[in-house]
C-alpha cells in the first residue's frame, strides 16, 4: 500500500512537470505581450456630453455653434493635442452658406502609423420625425446625435494625453454632418447633402498625403440599451476593421452591445473617408430594428436630450476603443 501511494506521488510529480514544461514552451513561443489598457471613465464622458448639450443646439451659423467650437478646441488642447481648426464655407441643400469648422486634434503628430477617430459635432436644424410642424422646424439638442460621439472621444483624448499609445492618434470632430436635405420639404433629390464636413476634409486633408491605418466613426453611441450592428458601408469598405473592433468588444465583455449581425448601409461621414480619402473607416452607429428609421425612437426629434444618454453604453464603446488603440 505504501509503495502504491509512493508510485502515485511520483506519477503526479512527473505529470505536473510535463504540463509545466508545456506551458512554458507555449508561452515563450507566443510571446504574449500584455498591454495595460487604461480604464474609460464614463462619468467623465457623460459630463463632456452634458456640457455640449448645455450650449443648446449647435447648428452652423448660430452663436451656440461658435461657443461650443471654442470649448471643444480648448479641451483638445488641454489634453495635449496639437489642434488644427479647419474653417470652410459649406453650401447646404437650400443654398444656405454654412460657416463650418472641422476640429482636428493630433496626438504624437510625427508618428507614421496613425489611427483616426471621428464624430460629428454639429446638430440638426430640424426635427424631421416630429409630427407637429412647429416642433419639426426647431433645431434639436442632439445629445445622442452628435454630442455622444464627441463626448466619448474627448474622454479618449483625456486618457491618451496621460498615457501614450504606440500609434499616433488623430481625433476629428466633423462639422455640418446633419444639415442634409429633409424629406419633409419634398424637394427634388440631390446627392451628397449630408456629411459636408467630412466631404470637405477628404478633399482638403489637414496635412498633405495624410494617411491613417484605419478610422473609426462614432455616431449615436450613448443611448440606453443600444445595439451596434455591422453596418453595410463599413462592411463593404473595411470588413477587417469591423472584425477587429467587434472581436475586441466581445473579448472584453461587450457582446450585448456589439451584435454579430449585418445591417443595411448608412450614408455617414465614414463613407467619404473611405470613398474620397481612401482610408478604411467603419461606423459604430446605433441600430434599432423596432423603428422605421432603424435608428433610435428619439432620432431627429425634440427628445434627443440627456434623458436618452446612458453611461453604460458610453463605457462599452469607449472601453472598446481604448482596447483597440492601445493594442495597435
Ligand atoms: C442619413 O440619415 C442619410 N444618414 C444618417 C446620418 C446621420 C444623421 N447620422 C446622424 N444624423
Ligand atoms: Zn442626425
Amino acid at each position: 500500500m505504501k509503495y502504491q501511494i509512493y508510485l502515485l506521488f511520483i506519477a503526479i510529480i512527473i505529470s505536473s512537470c510535463t504540463s509545466d514544461n508545456n506551458n512554458t514552451k507555449t508561452e515563450t513561443k507566443k510571446e504574449v505581450k500584455t498591454v495595460d489598457v487604461p480604464s474609460f471613465n464614463s462619468d467623465s464622458a457623460y459630463n463632456f456630453v452634458a456640457k455640449q448639450v448645455s450650449y443648446g443646439p449647435r447648428v452652423p451659423n448660430s452663436n451656440e455653434h461658435i461657443e461650443c467650437a471654442k470649448y471643444l478646441t480648448a479641451k483638445l488642447k488641454e489634453f495635449g493635442a496639437e489642434v488644427i481648426e479647419q474653417d470652410f464655407i459649406a453650401t447646404a441643400f437650400d443654398g444656405t452658406k454654412l460657416k463650418s469648422k472641422n476640429i482636428i486634434g493630433q496626438f504624437q503628430p510625427d508618428r507614421q502609423r496613425r489611427v483616426l477617430l471621428t464624430a460629428h459635432w454639429d446638430t440638426r436644424p430640424f426635427a424631421d420625425n416630429e409630427t407637429d410642424n412647429e416642433l419639426r422646424n426647431k433645431p434639436i439638442l442632439g445629445a445622442n446625435d452628435g454630442a455622444s460621439g464627441v463626448g466619448v472621444l474627448l474622454e479618449v483624448a483625456r486618457i491618451i494625453g496621460q498615457k501614450n499609445t504606440s500609434v499616433g492618434v488623430d481625433i476629428i470632430f466633423f462639422d455640418s454632418e446633419d444639415y442634409g436635405q429633409p424629406e419633409f420639404k419634398k424637394l427634388d433629390y440631390q446627392e451628397d447633402t449630408w456629411c459636408l464636413g467630412s466631404q470637405y476634409w477628404a478633399k482638403n486633408l489637414h496635412k498633405p498625403n495624410y494617411y491613417a491605418q484605419f478610422g473609426i466613426l462614432l455616431d449615436m453611441v450613448g443611448a440606453k440599451n443600444a445595439f451596434f450592428s455591422k453596418e453595410g458601408t463599413s462592411m463593404y469598405y473595411a470588413p477587417g476593421i469591423v472584425e477587429k473592433v467587434w472581436n475586441t468588444a466581445s473579448k472584453i465583455g461587450y457582446s450585448d452591445y456589439f451584435l454579430f449581425q449585418k445591417t443595411n448601409a448608412v450614408t455617414d461621414d465614414h463613407l467619404y473617408v473611405n470613398q474620397i480619402a481612401g482610408i478604411q473607416c467603419i461606423d459604430i452607429i446605433q441600430h434599432d430594428p423596432t423603428t422605421n428609421s432603424k435608428f433610435g425612437a428619439y432620432w431627429h426629434t425634440q427628445s434627443d436630450n440627456m434623458d436618452v444618454i446612458d453611461k453604460n453604453t458610453l463605457k462599452a464603446v469607449g472601453q472598446t476603443l481604448l482596447e483597440v488603440i492601445y493594442n495597435e
